[in-house]
């Protein structure tokens, strides 16, 4: 097969994209080792102080970025924190919400669900994990002249980052939890964000404490999470 390099596409040019046809053989092993390599990841809770390279986590944001987005806005924006004092303004601010949050704004049913977790109002992993990640979400963007352009599918985009960020995360042989304190516009407050900005996720991001222990919980089997229509 001879391919041309590049093609036009409504004046556009789109250039050839070559990807490795994989035989079935293939297809399953690496199905099956990622399954079992992400099967691995938990959330973790209790961290190590260690510290990790600044570059560790500038690679795991570029991968985050690499999400698909609608029409490729990239509406998000990863603020990185190692800074200490930023760090205990944010667990100052996040536990004062969840304060409210544990006593009262929570209903009955909703601490039963979260009591085998073992969540608290007390966030120690805000301050112990050596980085944060806030993941905003980027509702607009504002051109040189002022105008205000709507991003497009803005949550799904940032979700599907999240997501990726989480795997580069447990890919780098570290760990992470994904918190929200809510409401969470102070984090606008404390990392001086703009108004298109709005904070999506927290991920506390380091080498989880040995020993760090996890809840007994299992994940829901293939016939429970899915329906093939065949
Ligand atoms: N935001 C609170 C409560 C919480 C809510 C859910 I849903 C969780 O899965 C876990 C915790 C907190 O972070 O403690």
């Amino acid at each position: 097969m001879n391919s041309e390099k590049s093609i036009k596409v409504n004046g556009f040019t789109h250039y050839l994209h070559e990807t490795e046809l994989f035989t079935e053989e293939k297809m399953l092993h690496a199905s099956k080792d990622f399954l079992e390599w992400i099967d691995k990841r938990r959330s973790i809770r209790d961290f190590s102080e260690k510290n990790v390279p600044r570059e560790v986590i500038e690679n795991i944001i570029k991968s985050a970025s690499t999400a698909p987005s609608g029409a490729h806005k990239q509406p998000w924006t990863f603020c990185a924190i190692s800074n200490s004092e930023i760090k205990s303004k944010i667990r100052e601010a996040a536990e004062i919400e969840e304060k409210q949050n544990y006593t009262g704004r929570m209903s009955e049913s909703w601490l039963k669900d979260l009591a085998p977790l073992g969540t608290t109002m007390e966030k120690p992993f805000l301050e112990e994990a050596p980085w944060l990640i806030v993941v905003f979400k980027r509702a607009y963007e504002i051109d040189e002249d002022g105008g205000k352009h709507n991003n497009y599918y803005v949550n799904e985009s940032v979700g599907i980052a999240c997501g990726m960020l989480i795997s580069a995360i447990h890919n780098a042989g570290l760990v992470t939890l994904t918190h929200t304190p809510s409401p969470m516009n102070f984090l606008t407050k404390v990392l001086n964000r703009p108004e298109n900005e709005r904070a999506f996720l927290l991920l506390p991001v380091g080498y989880a404490k040995q020993p760090a222990y996890v809840p007994n919980i299992e994940r829901k089997s293939l016939e429970e999470v899915s329906k093939f229509y065949l």
